[in-house]
């Protein structure tokens, strides 16, 4: 049996296709079941529903064998323990720092409101500016309007919501996508059927690729 490890929001829809590609389809739908192991129209496959944070987790410690994660979910989590051997190119999104609108310029030490703790302390001291991280689980867009913080870090996609806060997308810390990340034992006993999905996957990214 081979477990894929996926998150129910927008990287299931994206990862849906993809995985109807290679012949894998849920035979529930995660949206109105509440089951979290999905038995799949590929027999020896199934998908395991989990938070879009814990997918590493799952993958690292061989609870899953695959998962399909975000970049800066990666990113946060530390990778060097997971092979992450293709870019699905979905759920695209930039993970940026922003502050008010047309606020002052900060200088010295700034505070700074995100549940990408690592990621903003790694990047914040890459260019050498002093910063106390704040770790939150959500809303970060709140934080500088309640005077928590000077600026968040956090994923951007259309900016809607940003502009919807009063905020505005400064510096781009990374550009995200979702990466399909393999448990490293996996790699080696379940090579085959691995391998045989990978290639699948890539033919389909190709195939879009050429299409647009
Ligand atoms: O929701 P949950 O707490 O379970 O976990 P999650 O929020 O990590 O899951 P989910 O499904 O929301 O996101 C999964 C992955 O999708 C993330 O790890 C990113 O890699 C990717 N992704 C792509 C995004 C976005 N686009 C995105 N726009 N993740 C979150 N957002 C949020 C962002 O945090 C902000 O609140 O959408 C808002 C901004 O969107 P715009 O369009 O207004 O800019
Ligand atoms: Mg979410």
């Amino acid at each position: 049996m081979l477990t894929i490890a996926v998150s129910k929001g927008r990287i299931y829809d994206d990862a849906l296709p993809l995985l109807a590609e290679a012949g894998i389809v849920p035979i529930d739908d995660p949206k109105t079941s509440r089951k979290l192991i999905l038995r799949t129209t590929k027999d020896d496959v199934q998908l395991v529903i989990i938070r879009a944070t814990d997918v590493p987790t799952f993958v690292e410690y061989g609870a899953a064998d695959m998962g399909i994660a975000g970049k800066d979910v990666l990113l946060e989590h530390g990778a060097e323990s997971l092979y992450e051997p293709l870019d699905l190119g979905i759920a695209k999104c930039r993970l940026m720092t922003a502050t008010p609108v047309n606020a002052p310029e900060i200088t010295g030490r700034i505070r700074v409101a995100t549940k990408y703790v690592k990621t903003a302390q790694r990047y914040f001291a890459d260019i050498g500016v002093q910063a106390e991280i704040i770790k939150l689980y959500g809303a970060m867009e709140l934080a500088p309007l309640v005077g928590l913080a000077d600026c968040i870090v956090d994923v951007v996609d259309t900016g809607n919501t940003l502009k919807a806060n009063g905020l505005e997308p400064k510096e781009l810390i990374a550009h995200i996508s979702s990466r399909l990340v393999v448990n490293k034992a996996s790699m080696k006993m379940k090579h085959q059927i691995i391998q045989a999905l990978l290639d699948n996957f890539e033919k389909t990214l190709t195939t879009r690729e050429k299409e647009v």
